[in-house]
C-alpha cells in the first residue's frame, strides 16, 4: 500500500460543478446513484421501470447520501442489447420530470443520444453521462449548446463487443489519451472545459488484468484537471477476484473498490450500495481532516 499516492482532495481551490440553478461543491468525493429504468440492468432489472417505484428508489438514494441521481434508460453492460430512441426516451423522461419535481439532487441521464438528453435537460437533468464520450452524431454540439456538466467515459469497442477481445499495448496511457482527445473534440465544439468530467469506464473492453490495472492507476486520471468519476460498482472484475457471481451480493467488494478510487483522487463515485459508501467514505474523510488539522468532527 505503501506506493498508492494519496492526493489530497479537499485541497483548494476546489472545484465547483454548475448546472444550471444547482451547484455541486467537490471538496470530498460525492456519491451518484445508480437508478436503472431498464428491463435489462445486469444487477437491478426491471425492478424500477415504474416511475413510482423510480421515485421511491431514487428519494433513498437521495436520503442514503446521493447528492446525484443517474437515470439510464439503456443497459450498456457486455452484450447489453440496444433500445430505440423511442423507448430509452419513454424510460427516461417521466422520471426526470418527476425527479427534478420532487428531489433537491443533480440529475445525471446515462444516455448517448443527444435526442435523449435534450429532452432530459427540458426535463430538468443537469448531467450528461455518455459512456460513448459524445461520439455519437450532433451529440458534441448538443452538449455545447445544452451548456451543463458532461461525463466523458472510456470505452474500447461497443457494448455488444467490448468484451469479446479487449487488447491495449498499455492501458493506461490509451485510456489518458482517449479522454485527452475527446476533451478536445468537446472544448472545440464549445463545451466549457468546467463542464468536463472523466471516467476511465471500469468493464468496457477492457480484461480483469486491465480493469486492475486502472485502478492501480486511477490517480493519474485525477491530476489533469478534470473531476474524475470512479464507477466500479457490482461489476465482474469484482466477482472475479471474489467468487461472488451474483452482482448484488457484491456489495463489500464494491465499497472498497470505490474507497480506493477516493482514496485515489476521484471526486464523484457511482454506485448502487449508497449508504455503504457513504459509511466507508466517512473513514476517508476522518483521515483528510486529520491530516489537514481541521478536525471538527
Ligand atoms: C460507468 C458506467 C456508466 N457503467 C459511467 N456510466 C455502466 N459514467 C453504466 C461488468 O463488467 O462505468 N461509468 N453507466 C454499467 N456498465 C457495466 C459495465 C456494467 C461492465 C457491468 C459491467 O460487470
Amino acid at each position: 500500500m505503501n506506493n498508492i499516492p494519496t492526493p489530497k482532495f479537499n485541497s483548494s481551490p476546489c472545484q465547483v460543478l454548475r448546472a444550471r440553478e444547482r451547484e455541486l461543491k467537490l471538496d470530498s468525493p460525492k456519491l451518484m446513484g445508480i437508478l436503472n429504468v431498464t428491463p435489462d440492468s445486469f444487477s437491478d432489472g426491471g425492478e424500477y421501470l415504474n416511475p413510482d417505484k423510480a421515485l421511491d428508489k431514487a428519494a433513498q438514494l437521495h436520503q442514503d447520501g446521493a447528492v446525484i441521481i443517474d437515470v439510464g434508460g439503456e443497459s450498456t453492460r457486455p452484450g447489453a442489447a440496444r433500445v430505440s430512441l423511442e423507448e430509452e426516451l419513454s424510460r427516461v423522461i417521466p422520471v426526470v420530470e418527476r425527479l427534478s419535481r420532487t428531489l433537491e439532487v443533480m440529475i445525471s441521464v446515462d444516455t448517448s443520444a443527444p435526442e435523449v438528453m435534450s429532452a432530459a435537460a427540458a426535463a430538468g437533468a443537469h448531467i450528461w453521462n455518455d459512456i460513448r464520450a459524445l461520439s455519437r452524431p450532433g451529440a458534441l454540439e448538443c452538449a455545447a449548446a445544452l451548456d451543463l456538466p458532461v461525463i466523458l467515459m472510456h470505452m474500447q469497442g461497443s457494448p455488444q463487443t467490448m468484451q469479446d477481445n479487449p487488447a491495449y499495448h498499455e492501458v493506461l496511457s490509451e485510456v489518458e489519451a482517449f479522454l485527452q482527445q475527446r476533451t478536445q473534440a468537446a472544448v472545440h465544439a464549445g463545451v466549457k472545459p468546467e463542464h468536463i468530467l472523466w471516467d476511465p469506464g471500469f468493464g468496457f473492453g477492457k480484461s480483469v488484468q486491465d480493469n486492475y490495472t486502472l485502478l492501480s492507476g486511477f490517480t493519474r486520471f485525477c491530476t489533469q484537471g478534470y473531476p474524475v468519476v470512479g464507477a466500479l460498482s457490482r461489476k465482474s472484475m469484482l466477482g472475479a477476484v471474489t467468487g461472488i457471481a451474483v452482482p448484488a451480493s457484491r456489495v463489500i467488494s464494491s465499497v472498497a473498490g470505490a474507497l480506493i478510487c477516493a482514496q485515489q483522487g476521484a471526486l464523484i463515485l457511482r454506485v448502487h450500495d449508497v449508504r455503504e459508501t457513504a459509511e466507508a467514505l466517512q473513514v476517508l474523510k476522518a483521515m483528510h481532516k486529520a491530516r489537514s488539522g481541521n478536525w471538527d468532527i
